[in-house]
């Protein structure tokens, strides 16, 4: 059975065309695309009455990514392309009901690929796979959720149970998951961001004392100069290309650092302007700094070390009032920054003097600026070090907590930072477990739960685990794909709340269960009448999100529902007091008791329903740093950059432009100019003709790593714009080559944009 997409139905490449990279994203193909998309699938009906509802006041939010609303004016299409795709996904018309399964054996369905999967359309009823079945076959709610309880009473240890969350949980369903798991005994918690922004986290809450970013769009569009640093925002994050284009007409500078020219980047045409529509567009980065991949650790120590040399030399590049007043461990960072020679820098960035010159002069002159960053710098061994390093440059010239000036982690999944606010970590503080303890009489355990990556490691090598998963989809999403599926395979029981079929309903325990669940789009009635969740952004605004089409089948339940049948069957036998019952039927009463444990949701019912939402405090921005130290903190990292070995090459795993994570909508990648195909190898046109390559080449792709090597099968060559000795394939396919154990030093996410790799023609 096959647990990587394709493999065992290997294309022969002759959809795969390849032309010139856009010059810009937007523009008309932007709208065509999302029209496309959206009406393919829907009907016209439900598509347009979802996305005229999409990112409104009183409407519903963008299940895609977590980039912020416009806080005052919102047009009528207050979305993207991708935005659209993603309702179109969630909206189809298509539905996978029992007969799908009867007809499918689970054996058969794994082997069909993920762009397969999504356009079966959506999940209907709750599904059993007994022991030792091949078949999925129905089974009804109450007996789902007696069947959950039965085998989680049945473990010895509640730690035997591991509880994932993937990042398009409501703060209401959020909140009610880490408490159910809580009160039924472990911190086993772990979730998409230990495989996204953990190092953003880990990083800013050593630097800064908050794991979260400081700015508002305002700031955006208020600052001078932005870098965007390992991040595709034209494919990822397509609203923050407007603010972009905002700041840059007030005459920002903006800076891309990238092995690849990412077409987002180099210009932007405003799907929702007509002149450009017709064919206009706005510049967008005025620099692009081909950095080497993982090279970016060194190239912060760099302009840090040139900007405390043009100090020494009489020019004011440091704030000396904000580093006096708020900083600590400058003097530690200035030696480390002395004992490592030009050299050895530049040789590990792979850029000359004269772009880390011009890049320091750049931040010397300005006093706003603001890092944006994603997954080309989280995902990487030395993660948690380079973006201290980054935040370094921010401390030196005080550009952070002021107008126009601060860091900017920019999140994935539309609410994977609310589902932390809520608690949805395997070691939350103290102060939160008293809360807990206090608002609902239970006993918090103390002990760290698992992340991700642990969590698989213990699946692995204990047997009879239970695995639940709030939505996701952890086999693709998670690293070493063969590893993680043994592990999933040695559970007594996996359960996936989820909207859309997936691997993971595929590659399962000896007993699996697929509840469906309500979508962000649908309408959500309860007991009490109509319900709204709340979500928070990447910028911590909270705000509510209000389904408004008609379900996709009458036996959906809501995220909350199914979280409180389980909860209730599963706690009854612990004589818990907490009424399940009531918050299932009003979520108002899931949001009070949030408001009385979590700090800063006063008055949350309230304030989240009105427009635009509010903001979370974030005692950053006002330049008060809840630190070890009690000021925001210098590091002093040593320099640890991955590079390629003899003969090898450093492969990145990156998005396409038709996909959400593990979710395939199609198979182009427009602005790569990649056309009908995910299998292939970017690869640097030189490093091809050296290792006696040819364009149409297919390869395995091997990877290696203290001694072990892991292969891929089938994959076109593509000659590609990117730096020499890095590759660059698609994810989730290339995830089988992530070794379980190459992660990021402290926050363990798993280093998927770093792996020596080789390629070996068939
Ligand atoms: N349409 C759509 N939207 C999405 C998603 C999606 O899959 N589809 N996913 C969502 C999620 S969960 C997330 S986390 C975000 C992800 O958003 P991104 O982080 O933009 O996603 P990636 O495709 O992983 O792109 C990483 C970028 O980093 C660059 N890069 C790789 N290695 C390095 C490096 O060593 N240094 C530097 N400087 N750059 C590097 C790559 O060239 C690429 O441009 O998007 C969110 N939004
Ligand atoms: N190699 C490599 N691996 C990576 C990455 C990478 O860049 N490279 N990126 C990592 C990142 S940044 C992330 S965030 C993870 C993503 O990891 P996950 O969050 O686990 O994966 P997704 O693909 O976003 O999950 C998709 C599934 O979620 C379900 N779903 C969709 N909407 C809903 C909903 O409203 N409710 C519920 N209950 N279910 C829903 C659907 O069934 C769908 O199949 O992957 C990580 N993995
Ligand atoms: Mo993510």
């Amino acid at each position: 059975m096959s647990s990587t997409p394709n493999e065992n139905t290997p294309e022969r490449f002759e959809k795969l065309s390849v032309s010139s990279p856009a010059d810009k994203a937007g523009g008309a193909s932007a709208v065509y695309h999302a029209m496309r998309h959206a009406i393919g699938k829907a009907g016209v009906g439900r598509a347009k009455e979802a996305l005229t509802k999409l990112n409104q006041k009183g409407g519903f939010d963008c299940p895609s990514c977590a980039w912020p609303d416009p806080d005052g004016h919102r047009s009528t299409f207050e979305f993207c392309e991708n935005g659209a795709k993603a309702v179109a996904s969630e909206t189809t018309a298509k539905r996978i009901k029992s007969a799908f399964f009867a007809k499918h054996s689970v054996a058969e369905l794994a082997d069909k690929s993920d762009f397969w999967h999504d356009q079966q359309g959506r999940l209907t009823e709750p599904m059993l796979l007994r022991e030792g079945a091949k078949h999925y076959e129905p089974i009804s709610w109450d007996d789902a959720f007696q069947f959950i309880a039965n085998e989680l009473n049945d473990l010895a240890d509640p730690d035997e149970a591991i509880f994932y969350t993937s990042g398009r949980a409501s703060n209401e369903a959020a909140f009610l998951y880490q408490l159910f798991v809580r009160a039924f005994g472990t911190n086993n918690l772990p979730d998409c961001s230990n495989m996204c922004h953990e190092s953003s986290g880990l990083a800013l809450k050593q630097s800064i004392g908050v794991g979260k970013g400081t700015v508002t769009l305002e700031d955006l569009r208020e600052a001078e100069l932005i870098l965007v640093i390992g991040q595709n925002p034209g494919t990822n994050h397509p609203r923050m290309l407007t603010t972009l284009q905002q700041a840059k007409e007030k005459g920002a500078r903006i800076v891309s650092i990238n092995p690849l020219r990412e077409a987002g980047l180099v210009a932007f045409g405003h799907p929702q302007r007509v002149s450009q529509v017709l064919g206009g567009k706005t510049p967008l980065a005025d620099t692009f700094v081909r950095i080497r991949t993982n090279g970016d650790q060194a190239l912060f120590q760099a302009i840090g070390k040139r900007l405390l040399e043009m100090e020494k030399s009489g020019r004011e590049t440091l704030d000396c009032d904000f580093i006096n007043e708020h900083t600590a461990g400058l003097s530690e960072y200035r030696d480390s920054l002395n004992s490592t020679s030009w050299e050895t820098l530049l040789d590990a960035c792979g850029l000359e003097m004269s772009v880390v010159n011009e890049l320091a002069e750049a931040i010397a002159s300005k006093k706003r600026i603001i890092s944006c960053w994603a997954m080309g710098l989280t995902q990487h061994r030395n993660a948690v070090a380079t973006i201290r390093d980054l935040t370094n440059l921010h401390l030196l010239r005080g550009a952070i907590g002021i107008k126009g000036a601060g860091l900017c982690p920019v999140r994935g999944h539309s609410n994977v930072q609310g589902d932390r606010t809520m608690g949805i970590f395997e070691h939350m503080p103290e102060w939160f477990y008293n809360a807990l303890e206090k608002e609902f009489g239970i006993d918090c355990p103390r002990e760290a739960g698992l992340n991700a990556v642990q969590a698989i490691r213990h699946m692995k090598a204990h047997s009879g685990r239970v695995f639940m998963a709030l939505g996701g989809n952890f086999l693709s999403a998670t690293p070493d794909t063969e590893y993680t599926a043994s592990a999933l395979r040695n559970c007594r029981l996996t359960v996936h709340v989820s909207t859309k079929l997936n691997r993971s309903h595929l590659v399962t325990g000896k007993q699996a269960l697929i509840l469906p669940c309500l979508g962000r789009s649908e309408k959500d009635i309860q007991a009490s009448g109509s319900q709204w969740v709340s979500v928070e952004n990447s910028m911590g605004i909270v705000h509510s999100s209000s389904g408004q089409i008609e379900p996709a089948s009458p036996l959906l339940k809501s995220e909350v529902a199914i979280i409180c049948g389980i909860a209730s069957r599963v706690l009854k036998v612990k004589g818990s007091e907490i009424d399940w019952g009531q918050f299932e039927s009003d979520y108002s009463r899931i949001r009070s008791a949030i408001e009385r444990v979590v700090p800063g949701f006063e008055n949350y019912n309230t304030r989240a329903k009105q427009p635009g939402g509010y903001y979370l405090p974030n005692l950053a921005k006002d330049r008060r740093f809840e630190t070890d130290t009690k000021k925001a903190n210098f590091a002093a990292s040593d320099l640890d950059i991955e590079r390629a070995e003899a003969g090898r090459l450093l492969l990145m795993t990156i998005r396409s432009h038709d996909q959400f994570n593990t979710t395939v909508y199609g198979m182009d990648d427009r602005y790569r100019g990649i056309k009908g195909e995910r299998r292939i190898v970017f690869l640097n046109p030189d490093d091809m003709q050296q290792l006696g390559l040819a364009s149409d080449d297919v390869v395995d792709v091997h990877s290696f790593f203290r001694g072990e090597v892991r292969v891929t099968r089938l994959y076109r060559l593509v000659p590609y714009d990117i730096p020499e000795g890095c590759v660059a394939m698609y994810f989730p396919e290339a995830n089988s080559l992530v070794p379980i154990d190459h992660f990021a030093r402290g926050s363990e996410t798993p280093a998927s944009k770093s792996i020596q790799v080789e390629l070996r023609k068939r």
